[in-house]
């Protein structure tokens, strides 16, 4: 019996559950570049050409193995321009008695397999995707019951359960008896830092040919196509990651917060997209990463700091994400309204810092968490941008952007539009953070040190007029009494000289002014 098995843009791995019982004698496996993917939201050109490429090449891998793919170009004539017209092409075309797939890792993907059943009269079956380190079982489990959810406790479960980074001795204790070693990162950054390059692929025939395809094909999607240099195969994806343990994790939990003009990279490592996609697992990145501190190759507050990324944050987002959907993506607490200004598609604004991140934004689809979080989102929130607005921007310009990783990290991290289900409070901050953690505020127009007047740092006045305007609603959260208490010893004179800049640079703003 044929059994047509499923392979999505964001399912590159050879361990994948649908793969796992393959039949390479009978079955098939499709994988399509679909107009519904690539344009629901216009996708940064590098973030396509980066998918296709690295589809393409895991095509061509799965038939080295000797399985038999369909494989349909974006370009190819008959191409039905959507999963669900793919799938009923190859039921055509091949008979199969049967679809096998992974669960789709997003909401309106999973929700448009469901429906194949019975639009095919076809049976289905839909596994879990074991690539993740905490199934949806075991979240609702510890989700269950709490009055709050919050990260920390979770990432404490997970590093138990996985026993990462635990003391040898007693596989209940921390290693270095403590759980969270965030009071040694956050340094600024340094004069002179000498930031290690980062991993550069030369392009082969199949990414040059994806290239001319998404230059020809989303001429007016945002972003810079070329140079291009992702990789876009396994092999590559480890030479990055390899890279990063070498060269940059020891740095990572210093620098983590640190931001430099003309330095996208910093210590990162630029690997969500590989995560993101399947070409890289979660867990070896993690043991490769614990490896360097066990061989005292990095340090504890780094390493700790880099493995809670991704066995905390990333899987608990995602927890939270498939926790509260349908409903999240429409959160808005917060009632934010404002439309999401020109200056985040690349137009002129004299805020040094937010020119700097949109900048690198389109040219590499990139920027780290700290200039995403308290640059990017930080004025979002401020600025009271609608939630719906501020998720397509951040959706569409990243190159590891999916649904269940990007809505709770923006919806709930940056824009507190859950209302706190995610995070205890919302991320906001004035100018002096941006200054102590970047050089931005020097080559700005605005003052930093200056908190009202036309030549004061927007942040300044937005940041109290924030908590001023959303006084209902924030007020009795426990975690800014500081702010709710400064506030009340603030004059009246004070408040309305801030609530008037405020109000004219909102005003200038959503004219469409340079600001
Ligand atoms: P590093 O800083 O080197 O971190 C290591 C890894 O940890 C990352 O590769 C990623 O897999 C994981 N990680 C770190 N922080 C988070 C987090 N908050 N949530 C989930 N995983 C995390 N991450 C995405 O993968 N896709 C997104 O669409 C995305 N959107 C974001 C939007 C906003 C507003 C914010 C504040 C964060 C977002 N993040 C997203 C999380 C984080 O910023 C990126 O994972 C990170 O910048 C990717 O770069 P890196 O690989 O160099 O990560
Ligand atoms: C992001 C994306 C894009 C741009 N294009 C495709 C595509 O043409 N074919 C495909 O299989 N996947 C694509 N993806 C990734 C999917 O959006 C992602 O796999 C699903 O959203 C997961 O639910
Ligand atoms: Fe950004 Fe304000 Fe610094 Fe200018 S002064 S770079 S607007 S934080």
């Amino acid at each position: 019996m044929t059994i047509l098995r499923i392979v999505l843009g964001d399912q590159l791995s050879h361990d994948l559950t649908s793969l796992s019982d393959i039949d390479k004698d009978n079955d098939v496996v499709l994988m399509c570049e679909v107009k519904t993917e690539a344009t629901y939201v216009k996708h940064h050109k590098k973030k396509i050409a980066f998918l296709f490429s690295a589809m393409r090449h895991f095509a061509q891998e799965l038939e080295e193995k000797g399985v038999r793919v369909h494989y349909t170009a974006y370009d190819d004539p008959d191409n039905a321009g959507s999963f669900t017209g793919e799938v009923e092409r190859a039921i055509q075309n091949y008979s199969p008695e049967k679809i096998i797939i992974t669960e789709a890792s997003e909401y309106r993907v999973l929700k448009e397999t469901q429906t194949w059943e019975n639009s095919f009269s076809l049976a289905v079956e839909i596994r879990a995707d074991r690539r993740f380190l905490c199934s949806h079982r075991y979240f609702n489990q510890w989700a269950d019951g709490r009055k709050q959810l919050r990260m920390e406790y979770f990432y404490r479960q997970m590093r138990k359960d996985y026993k990462i980074l635990m003391d040898n001795m007693d596989g209940d204790k921390p290693e270095g008896g403590e759980w969270n070693y965030d009071a040694k990162n956050r340094q600024p950054p340094k004069a002179n830092m000498v930031i290690p390059t980062t991993y550069n692929a030369t392009k082969d025939a199949i990414t040059e040919e994806v290239c001319q395809l998404v230059s020809k094909a989303f001429p007016d999607h945002f972003g810079d196509l070329e140079p291009f240099y992702f990789a876009v195969t396994r092999d590559q994806a480890l030479d990055a990651l390899k890279m990063f343990i070498d060269e940059r994790l020891e740095q990572f939990g210093d620098y983590q917060d640190a931001m430099l003009e003309g330095e996208p990279w910093m210590y990162h490592s630029h690997i969500a997209f590989y995560i993101n996609c399947g070409l890289l697992n979660p867990l070896e990145v993690i043991e490769q990463a614990e490896l360097a501190y066990r061989v005292g190759a990095a340090p504890l507050n780094a390493v700790e700091g880099f493995i809670r990324q991704i066995l905390g944050w990333r899987e608990y987002v995602r927890g939270i994400y498939w926790l509260k959907m349908p409903d999240y993506a429409t959160g808005n607490f917060l009632e934010a309204k404002n439309p999401l200004p020109p200056l985040y598609w690349g137009k002129e604004t004299r805020m040094n810092c937010l020119s700097q991140c949109v900048k690198e934004t389109k040219e590499n689809a990139y920027a780290h968490h700290i200039q995403r979080l308290m640059v990017l989102g930080n004025f979002a929130l401020l600025a009271g941008l609608n939630p719906e607005e501020v998720n397509e921007w951040y959706l569409l310009v990243y190159a590891d952007a999916f649904e269940w990783v990007e809505l709770p990290n923006v919806t709930g991290m940056v824009l507190f539009a859950d209302g706190g289900a995610l995070g205890s409070k919302p991320y906001a901050a004035g100018g002096a953070y941006i200054n102590k953690m970047s050089n931005y505020c020097k080559g700005c127009q605005y003052k930093v040190s200056k908190k009202n007047g036309p030549d004061a740092c927007p942040f300044n006045y937005l940041y109290w007029d924030f908590f001023i305007r959303n006084t209902d609603k924030l007020t009795g959260n426990p975690r800014l009494n500081m702010v709710y208490g400064g506030l009340k010893k603030m004059n009246k004179e004070k408040k309305q000289l801030i609530e008037a800049d405020a109000s004219s640079f909102m005003k200038r703003l959503n004219n469409g002014d340079v600001v």
